[in-house]
């Protein structure tokens, strides 16, 4: 078994807003693959946390009265609250005002400084204030000049700033871009940027002046470095890459460069262009992916809370009380936006995903087959002697064969490709069943022995697709590992995974994983 250090992150999130869906879907993808990998015996570091300095926060802070620390403070606690309540299994949660992350900051921008990648200069551009980010002529003028975002017009602005020479990096992004055509992903995203490359770099501003609320430039303390410089080293800040005297250092260098960088599509710009040409600066490795997905929208439009439709962790709170906190990690990974469009939540979708995947087939699928053993084998797990009525099936093989599609396709960050490689295991046991009627056989007593190995099967490959969706539905396979007696889970997937490990003679009492839910509730 090979342990390899990985590293995925999520983007790390506003503090003048309240954690919702967006925040917890990238999350829970994450932790998802955090957990997959773990249980395949990697070493892995999951990193989330929150971005707290910035005009907008000092903004937040000044209208509810606030200092922005305590209004950091206060919010960042509710983002640590939401992983904690969501069991989000993050190794270490960053926060910018972190002194440990203050301080390697300066230390990577007086690096840049020192090799002429960042001066002093004038820029002048269109500007977003609410997004804090500057456009090319092109794109304000396909914009017409109004923030896609807030819907406001984009100011002309010109600033005396430290300035990162993005321009210099042009043809290596290029080569690069070239050379590893999986770094940036899904592909739409990648045309995008390349698209947007190909209209040439400007350099871009790393201080501001117009605002006070964030980590001081070395030697001019007069300019705050931007949000965005500041934010996107959280990444290495993290691993005490800047540092090399830190605990988080000793602890943690070893995780870069990530594995997986997750972000949603509107951020790809500062992650797949200007983050790579940082570490480039810095000479530094870079990730090995970076992965943008779409956008939740709710009930077909938009989310919006003057609409009504916007989904908070309230309303998360009522999913997972209706439906378990699986039932909500399910839906996400499964229907969420990871490709390049996106994807809406409906009340009613989740509710037959639920009914669907979870109720109708895995939970059914268990129930019955724990049943059947109850009621035919004593309650205990049969002996496989080999003759089986019907079914050509060969289900080691097969089941190995889902096995590897399962872990090849978590590896791509192809969530719902790993999800339906073990779900098909437990479709194909309900149609063996089916096929074979054990029930109807169970009624001569001759047939014992044919009906033990039937049941055999299906309990067994009803296991392995556990192990394979436990990452998913964590609490569920626990849930059914002890009905089965089946051993707490290891970081040893693959061997878990091997035909013939559900022993004769253990106890399998009857489970019920997942409760039909009122369609009304
Ligand atoms: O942008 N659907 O933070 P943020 C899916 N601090 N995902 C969504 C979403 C939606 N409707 N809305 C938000 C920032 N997200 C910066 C990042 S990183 C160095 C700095 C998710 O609080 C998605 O992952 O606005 C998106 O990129 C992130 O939340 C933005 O969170």
């Amino acid at each position: 078994m090979s342990t390899e250090p990985r590293y995925i992150t999520t983007p790390i999130y506003y503090v003048n807003d309240r954690p919702h869906i967006g925040h917890i879907y990238t999350t829970t993808i994450c932790d998802i693959w955090a957990k997959f990998q773990r249980l395949t015996g990697q070493d892995v570091f999951f990193l989330t946390g929150t971005d707290e300095h910035g005009v907008k926060v000092e903004q937040s802070a000044a209208e509810r009265g606030v200092s922005p620390q305590a209004l950091a403070d206060e919010v960042s606690k509710v983002f640590h609250g939401a992983l904690k309540e969501f069991d989000l299994s993050n190794d270490a949660f960053i926060r910018t005002t972190d002194p440990q992350h203050e301080t390697q900051v300066q230390q990577f921008v007086k690096r840049l400084m020192d090799s002429g990648d960042v001066y002093l200069g004038t820029f002048e551009g269109w500007y977003d204030a609410g997004q804090e980010e500057y456009y090319t002529e092109t794109k304000a003028r396909e914009a017409n000049y109004i923030s896609p975002i807030s819907g406001k017009p984009l100011e002309r602005a010109e600033e005396q700033n430290y300035y990162f020479r993005l321009s210099a990096y042009q043809s290596r992004l290029e080569q690069l871009f070239e050379d590893r055509p999986d770094l940036v992903r899904p592909e739409a995203r990648r045309n995008e940027v390349l698209g947007r490359l190909r209209e040439g770099l400007q350099d871009v501003p790393v201080s501001r002046t117009n605002f006070t609320w964030g980590i001081h430039m070395p030697d001019a303390p007069e300019h705050v470095i931007y949000v965005w410089i500041d934010a996107l080293f959280n990444y290495i800040t993290a691993l005490g890459l800047g540092d090399p005297s830190s605990d988080w250092y000793a602890e943690r260098h070893r995780y870069w460069p990530a594995s997986m960088q997750i972000i949603g599509k509107e951020i790809l710009w500062f992650h797949a262009v200007i983050w790579p040409a940082l570490l480039m600066a810095l000479e530094l490795p870079l990730p090995h992916c970076i992965y943008a997905h779409s956008f939740w929208i709710s009930e077909g439009k938009k989310m919006s809370k003057s609409m009504g439709n916007f989904i908070d962790l309230e309303t998360l709170q009522q999913y997972v009380d209706t439906y378990s906190r699986d039932g909500l990690r399910f839906y996400l990974a499964t229907q969420g936006p990871l490709g390049a469009t996106d994807a809406d939540f409906s009340r009613s979708q989740f509710h037959d995903v639920y009914t669907t995947e979870l109720v109708n087939t895995l939970g059914n699928c268990a129930s019955r087959t724990s049943a059947m053993i109850g009621k035919y084998c004593g309650g205990q797990c049969p002996t496989d002697t080999g003759a089986c009525a019907g079914g050509g099936i060969e289900w080691d093989s097969f089941t190995q064969t889902q096995m590897e599609t399962a872990i090849a396709a978590m590896n791509r960050f192809d969530l719902p490709g790993s999800i339906s490689a073990a779900m098909a295991i437990v479709r194909q046991v309900d149609a063996f069943i089916n096929e074979t009627a054990p029930f109807k056989l169970a009624k001569d007593p001759a047939n014992a022995e044919q009906v033990g190995n039937i049941l055999y099967r299906c309990a067994e490959s009803i296991r392995i697709a556990a192990c394979l969706l436990e990452a998913t539905l964590p609490e569920h396979v626990a849930e059914l590992r002890t009905a089965w007696n089946l051993g707490a889970a290891t970081n040893d997937l693959t061997s878990q995974c091997a035909w013939g490990q559900l022993k004769p003679g253990t106890d399998i009492n009857k489970v019920a994983l997942f409760p039909r839910v009122d369609e009304a509730s």
